[in-house]
């Protein structure tokens, strides 16, 4: 755990108290601060007395005039579609609103850093899609080549539940938008961000909102070095307006970067390096199991450029890359039966990330549905050919049937009946995707709790 700083005898209020709540609490605590917990869950308030902290209504105006500070958890809308009532009565009585993130930053350095051969650095990796699995591959990296490094945030592990730093160590960290927009303190050295499609969109009030939000991490004269996609234009507008020198390292996987400055890009499965008007360094990614599809090479061109930027050489990134497993639930082969081959992409939570696995594969059995976001499966007619069939399921079920048109479809309903019916009707070479397009909370709790049913049906 990383020890908060500067709240010592002070009174901090931290609301949610799911894992970044708790994490804050007992990093809190173990600065000196007196958290003062609240949770719209009793159960959640309960657990917390147990572990023996204070609970307190945050929204009462006298809760809220006593804090130092207030700290939110990310699910917790802290201004649209409308703020929660503590963080309002917050603002009412003039008491700053951070989060876990900018408490991190504020208390990641320390003093026996001035003893260290190497100071520790933190990468911050954000986008809209692919963002887990970018820094899984960076953190993958970095342990085979026996560099210090830990990995938390959005990904699953709240930050200030890391250990404090090692000489040399890189501590990798996935934040979403909704940890950006808020960090009173954001200071990486290397920001990587991805790409941007929506998502989220009613905690950002639009896609400007939600760019707004993750252009956070790249302030003028913040990062030491900015890795930037650049296959949307907002990612183009932000390398142009923060580029000066060398501080960007632009990305692609759907364009040849081969101009000024330093880039690296994907280009029929080989990741290339450009730097200074040359080519510096190239690797064939095609048989990389763990990186499936266009949108990983996206992935790996953002691990090998922070490594890059880190001082690994192409040849030793490369090695490493070869032996990334993938992610669970992110376009992850479970199973191969008959020549059928079964990936779930339980992660695929909207359209874009659901497309993105449509590219990825041809002959697709294609499971999708749940909980529909905006503009349902629309977009993804380019990629209709690649399906054989698609079945099914959860709340979204009729409107994506009418979306599919003349693609052979079947209403499945449950994931039990979608598995077995593709499975009954794949063919050697096919595969049988579950790339749901939609949110799993319909029919489960979590996505995670959707990929390992789809995992236990494929058996
Ligand atoms: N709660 C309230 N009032 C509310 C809403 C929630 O009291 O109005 C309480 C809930 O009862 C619960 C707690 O808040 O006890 C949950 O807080 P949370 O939703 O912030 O969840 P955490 O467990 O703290 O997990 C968060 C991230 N969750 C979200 O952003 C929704 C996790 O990302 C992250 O891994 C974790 O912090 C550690 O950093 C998950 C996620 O879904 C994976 N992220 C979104 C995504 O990837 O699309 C952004």
């Amino acid at each position: 755990m990383i020890p908060v700083k500067g709240y010592s005898g002070k009174r901090v209020g931290v609301l949610g108290l799911g894992r970044t709540g708790l994490a804050t609490a007992m990093a809190l605590q173990a600065g000196g601060a007196v958290p003062v917990c609240w949770d719209d869950n009793p159960a959640s308030r309960a657990l917390a007395e147990v572990e023996g902290f204070e609970v307190a209504e945050l929204s009462r105006e006298r809760e809220a005039e006593a804090l130092d500070v207030l700290i939110t958890s990310p699910g917790i809308p802290h201004l649209y579609p409308e703020a929660h009532k503590a963080i309002q009565a917050a603002w009412a009585a003039r008491v700053p609103v951070d989060n876990d993130i900018g408490l991190f930053f504020q208390s990641f350095a320390a003093d026996e850093w001035g003893g260290f051969d190497r100071y520790p650095k933190v990468v911050c990796i954000t986008g809209s899609n692919g963002k887990s699995t970018a820094s899984a591959l960076l953190h993958h990296i970095l342990q085979h080549v026996q560099r210090p490094s830990q990995l938390g945030g959005n990904i699953g592990k709240a930050v200030l539940s890391l250990e404090p730093a090692t000489d040399g160590e890189v501590v990798v960290i996935e934040l979403s938008s909704y940890q950006t927009e808020l960090a009173r303190t954001l200071q990486p050295d290397v920001a990587i961000f991805l790409n941007l499609s929506p998502d989220h969109l009613d905690r950002h009030a639009g896609l400007g909102g939600y760019f707004a939000a993750k252009k956070r991490l790249f302030t003028q004269g913040g990062p030491e070095r900015s890795i930037i996609g650049v296959d949307e234009p907002e990612g183009r507008f932000l390398s142009n307006v923060i580029r000066e020198g060398d501080n960007v390292i632009e990305i692609s996987s759907t364009r040849q970067l081969k101009g000024k400055g330093w880039s690296v890009f994907a280009r029929k499965g080989f990741l290339v390096e450009w730097r200074k008007g040359r080519q510096v360094a190239s690797i064939d990614m095609r048989g990389f199991e763990g990186l499936p599809g266009s949108h990983n090479q996206q992935n790996a061109c953002a691990a090998y450029a922070a490594c890059r930027h880190l001082g690994l050489a192409p040849k030793v990134i490369e090695v490493a890359m070869a032996g990334f497993g993938g992610l669970r639930h992110r376009c992850q082969l479970v199973g191969r039966k008959n020549g059928v081959r079964f990936v779930n992409n339980s992660k695929a939570t909207n359209a874009d990330a659901a497309g993105k696995a449509l590219l990825a594969f041809d002959n697709i059995h294609w499971i999708a549905g749940g909980q529909a976001k905006e503009g349902g499966i629309t977009g993804l007619a380019p990629m209709f050919d690649r399906v054989k069939k698609a079945y099914l399921i959860g709340e979204a079920a009729q409107d994506f049937a009418a979306q599919l048109g003349a693609v052979p479809h079947e209403i499945s309903g449950t994931l039990e009946v979608a598995v077995a019916a593709a499975k009954a009707a794949a063919a050697p070479g096919d595969v049988v995707l579950l790339a749901p397009a939609c949110a799993s909370f319909d029919q489960f709790e979590s996505f995670e709790e959707r990929g390992e049913m789809f995992e236990a049906l494929v058996g």
